[in-house]
């Protein structure tokens, strides 16, 4: 046994926020879980805070499985963003100590490694189709095997997930929701040029990728498909929203072009039909906003029988620990596929020493006991919470538009 004697949540703001959970231990050992939900992250500081830290205190830290159940199958109230994070911190931590106390690398309780290393993908954008594709050449020079390609779109002044900044977009840029303006006709004409001269210029050896963010119908998803299949994409990314998961049927009906979702879903509930029925390739889901690593190995063994494989969600809103514990969790799952990356401010990188690292288009989660990743807590303390919102959609006649 080794008893949880304190835990507590930290939140800090190095460029972007975040919200830890950090776990102890009467034997000295500690435990961190990310628990950050952008545009959301005081409500999941408060759940663990005031409803879930008072129930750990006295447990046993090994007991991770029950633990999870206690938080899930003990409450009344079940699923949704901030229960689930919530959860996924306690869980993360829980992991993290264990790793700790055994000497080894998660992925070495988690079966070890099932390749040598973790395919990322980089995000090319640009305003200009030219300037998207000479940030993937960029990438591609780094050694990477896999890049999204994300370019403004003609005739709308801004574009979700084009930023100024090169290296990174940080979304959650205003403290009330900044507002975009969409047009799906615009849209669905500027893509496939996109992609045509990206394999001219880039050529046929590298994956590319695209993100929709929820913003099309199923049957214009169909059809922004359809176009693509000559380029080969290697997944659309959240093309239209899934609550209602049979939407994707007719998606499916129209293109072969691979489909990927899940980043905001939080359980195994979110994505078991559209994983039975096969109607994805890749499911998103990741560690932190999906109930944990015990959660997402059950996910992935649910969708390792329908031939679809992992892809994690890994934009600057997953913190450094987030990633740390996806990296175990990606180089021991058989059927992961790739996983998202953008690497941190250098604020953030100093706020979370970590042992992963990129090399010629991998990630590698390191060798260091546990998850890996550790904080710096009086650093943490010089950059205090600010309020910070991802933008809204209008469509051009002011109608609210999908996130
Ligand atoms: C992605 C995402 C991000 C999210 C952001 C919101 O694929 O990286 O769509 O851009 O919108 O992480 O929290
Ligand atoms: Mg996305």
């Amino acid at each position: 046994m080794i008893k949880i004697t304190g835990a507590k949540v930290i939140v800090t703001c190095p460029g972007r926020n975040f919200v830890t959970l950090k776990i102890e231990t009467d034997q000295g050992v500690y435990g961190l879980g990310d628990a950050t939900l952008n545009g959301r992250e005081l409500a999941v500081a408060s759940y663990l805070t005031d409803h879930v830290i008072p129930c750990l205190i006295g447990r046993d830290a090994h007991r991770i499985e029950d633990i999870w159940q206690f938080l899930y199958r003990g409450a009344y109230w079940r699923r949704g963003p901030v229960t689930m994070s919530a959860i996924a911190a306690v869980d993360m931590a829980l992991w993290d100590i264990k790793g700790k106390v055994a000497g080894l690398p998660l992925y070495q309780l988690l079966g070890g490694a099932s390749r040598d290393g973790v395919m990322v993908y980089a995000h090319a954008n640009g305003v200009s189709i030219e300037e998207t594709l000479e940030r993937a050449e960029h990438y591609i020079a780094q050694g990477y095997k896999a890049v999204r390609l994300q370019s403004g779109v003609p005739g709308l002044k801004s574009t979700y997930g084009v930023s100024k900044d090169k290296d990174r977009y940080e979304p959650a840029d205003a403290d009330i929701p900044s507002e975009n303006l969409w047009s799906t006709e615009k849209y669905l004409r500027s893509v496939p040029a996109l992609f045509e001269a990206g394999r001219e210029k880039l050529g046929w050896d590298v994956h590319l990728l695209h993100d929709i963010h929820h913003r099309l119908t199923p049957i214009e998803a169909g059809r922004l498909g359809k176009d693509l299949e000559p380029y080969r994409p290697f997944w659309l990314e959240d093309a239209t929203p899934a609550e209602n998961q049979a939407n994707f049927r007719l998606i499916r009906q129209h293109t072969t072009s691979p489909l990927a979702v899940g980043e905001v879903f939080n359980s195994i509930w979110d994505c078991k039909q559209l994983i039975e029925e096969q109607l994805i390739d890749y499911i998103r889901a990741t560690v932190v906003h999906a109930g944990g690593i015990t959660h997402l190995r059950r996910i992935a063994g649910l969708a390792d029988l329908y031939n679809v494989r992992t892809g994690c969600h890994g934009a600057t809103d997953l913190s450094p620990v987030c990633m740390g514990a996806a990296l175990h969790f990606d180089l021991s799952v058989p059927n992961f596929g790739v996983q998202e990356y953008m690497h941190h401010t250098e604020e953030t990188d100093a706020v979370f020493p970590h042992a992963y690292s990129y090399a010629d288009g991998m990630l590698h989660p390191g060798e260091a006991p546990g998850l890996g990743v550790d904080i710096d807590e009086a650093l943490a303390a010089k950059y205090p919470y600010r309020r910070a919102y991802l933008p809204v959609n209008r469509l051009e006649d002011g109608s609210m538009y999908n996130w």
